[in-house]
């Protein structure tokens, strides 16, 4: 067992024990045990064969035992107990924001609450509001966490849906009786929060495949189970649909659940504007609707489906009603950026702020994924929190890259770590270094990280007077959204984007699939004014990295071109082009 997954276990047992009403100090010594294992900084399984974990300062002897147990056995008989001890429903009680493990604890013992129907009766028939420390005002806010919760409950994460589908895909793929098979729907288009994750197969015995989708390891239950389509969840509650057609069909039935439904609205009536009909099983030469075989227009792909209606091929991501159509009459679609045309990321962080990964082991792993440089912008002092570096901090990290990056050309290797900061951007637009601090880096990216609370005018002009400012090349995180959870503080983004525009400022489209923020939908208008895009992966451990290929197909969506994204330049043309404002 990996040390993220037992530092959660240390988490969830630290709760557990809350629940029980154990004292806070042992309740307490699991979480700040789960936090001393995340920043390690040597593999947790060195630490138990050398015999050195009770070292660590926060560790005590009760610990380091469950800790090796868990390590090597991968279980924990202690945990395992004590979970069971309580009703299933309990912890997810949890996530209702407001509601922490002591009121949790209330809510059971006085009222039996267990799960969050149960916990919506008691607020409706208003007990919650009688117990002591609860009140009518908290009693409300659960109420609205409830409904926040089942709003958000029924949309995920893309990256958690690609993470499901991409191996079911494979099994699929590899099972016999498959012919053809893709994902559809929102999955398919790139959507930055989906519903559900559609699949389509194409097959002759439909039977076999969807008795095997059902039976796949990552199946929890089955909803639904037909002769030709399945419904399932899989694990983490997002649920799957499986179409099983022939492979004739299969392009239509592609077309057709790949959607958007307003893609698809306009697609049937340019079909119908060509005395054609286009539904999931064909293109047909038919007034009026039908599936008869004889009428069919043979198409062997998506793309001959297009062309029949007079259409240039247009990406799944594109399919949004958001011009596409116009685009594709005139053979006008771009050729938009591939993952594989990143070269790296201008806004990630070490564990010299926030980061989990020293810098010589970001600098070996990101070379040896094959990128030409990775920028290191850690916090600034003002985002103490996240253990921002004072100036003086700053100018010994950048000795040692500076260090590092000598090592690198020693040894005849051309790629770099770039010196930089993720500037906070304070009240009114002052940024939390001096320029002569920021002239000394090679990248600067200025974000907002505290006082959301100001209104629209005010976040706007403070983005606008960052991006004025010479030594800043680029806006990072430009609305702070967290997708799922809180929505950005509210900004012009127009206005910001011109702004960018008149000073020569970059937009990050940062590719955490937390955020993916500046939105896909105002890349167009920012295209228009010639502001350039950068890709970062905001990445706080060296697995981030694999966020360029979300960041990738988002741009995509936004309909960015490999030109039009700074980050897919070599490292020589990237310095020419760091210069530019600066030398403005
Ligand atoms: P989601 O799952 O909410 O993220 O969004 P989608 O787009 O994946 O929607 P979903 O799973 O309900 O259906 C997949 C596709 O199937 C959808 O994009 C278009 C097509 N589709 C499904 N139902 C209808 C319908 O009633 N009318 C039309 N025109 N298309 C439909
Ligand atoms: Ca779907
Ligand atoms: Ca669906
Ligand atoms: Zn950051």
């Amino acid at each position: 067992m990996d040390r993220d997954k037992v530092a959660e276990i240390l988490v969830e047992i630290g709760i557990l024990l809350e629940l029980k009403g154990e004292n806070p100090f042992k309740t307490r010594a699991y979480s700040n045990a789960a936090r001393a294992l995340e920043t390690l900084d040597e593999p947790l399984q060195t630490l138990i064969a050398e015999n050195r974990l009770g070292q660590i300062r926060g560790i005590g002897d009760a610990l380091q035992k469950k800790i090796c147990e868990l390590v090597t056995s991968g279980r924990l008989p202690y945990y395992e107990e004590l979970k069971a001890s309580f009703p299933a429903g309990l912890m997810a009680l949890l996530q209702v924001p407001g509601l922490g493990p002591k009121k949790v604890k209330v809510l059971y013992e006085k009222l039996g609450v267990a799960s969050m129907e149960q916990l919506e009766q008691v607020c409706r028939e208003g007990k919650v509001a009688l117990l002591a420390g609860f009140g009518e005002k908290t009693q409300n806010n659960i109420l609205e966490g409830i409904k926040f919760r089942s709003t958000t409950a029924t949309r995920h994460y893309l990256f958690r849906a690609l993470a499901l589908a991409d191996p079911i895909l494979d099994s699929l793929r590899a099972h016999p009786d498959v012919i053809r098979c893709s994902t559809a729907g929102s999955v398919r288009r790139c959507k930055e929060v989906i519903g559900d994750i559609d699949f389509l197969v194409s097959s002759q015995k439909p039977a076999e495949v969807i008795d095997f989708f059902t039976r796949l390891p990552g199946v929890t239950s089955v909803n639904a189970q037909g002769d030709t389509k399945a419904s399932v969840i899989l694990e983490g509650g997002i649920q799957a649909d499986l179409r099983v057609v022939s492979d004739k069909e299969f392009p239509f039935a592609l077309a057709y659940f790949t959607g958007s439904k307003e893609h698809n609205i306009v697609m049937r009536q340019r079909a119908i504007q060509r005395g054609l009909r286009l539904n999931e099983y064909g293109l047909f030469r038919s007034s009026e609707e039908t599936r008869d075989p004889q009428l069919l227009v043979p198409c062997a792909t998506e793309d001959d489906i297009f062309r029949e209606l007079g259409l240039a091929p247009i990406p799944p991501e594109l399919r949004e009603e958001i011009g596409e159509f116009a685009a594709a009459e005139r053979d006008e679609i771009p050729r938009l950026l591939e993952w594989t045309d990143l070269r790296g990321s201008l806004h990630n962080h070490s564990n010299w702020s926030d980061g989990r990964n020293t810098l010589a082991e970001i600098a070996t792993y990101m070379q040896e994924l094959g990128c030409s440089y990775w920028a290191i912008t850690d916090h600034s002092k003002s985002s103490f929190q996240a253990n921002g570096l004072q100036p003086e901090r700053l100018r010994s990290q950048l000795e040692e890259i500076r260090r590092l990056n000598q090592r690198l050309e020693d040894e005849g290797t051309d790629f770099r770590l770039l010196t930089g900061s993720e500037v906070d951007i304070l009240n009114e637009g002052k940024l939390d270094f001096e320029n002569d601090l920021l002239a000394e880096l090679e990248v600067v990216v200025a974000s907002i990280h505290h006082g959301f609370s100001q209104n629209e005018s005010e976040m706007t002009k403070r983005l606008i007077r960052a991006a004025e400012n010479p030594c800043v090349h680029i806006l990072g995180h430009m609305t702070g959204r967290l997708l799922l959870e809180r929505e950005g503080y509210k900004v012009d983004q127009p206005a910001v984007i011109d702004a960018c525009a008149a000073t020569g400022t970059w937009i990050e489209l940062n590719a955490s699939p937390l955020r993916f923020d500046m939105d896909w939908r105002l890349w167009a208008y920012a295209k228009s004014k010639g502001v350039k895009c950068v890709i970062n992966c905001d990445a706080h451990r060296v697995e981030h990295a694999g966020f360029l290929r979300l960041g990738a197909g988002i741009a995509r969506k936004a309909w960015l071109t490999k030109a039009d994204v700074i980050n897919t330049l070599p490292l020589p043309a990237l310095r020419q082009e760091l210069q530019r404002k600066r030398s403005r």
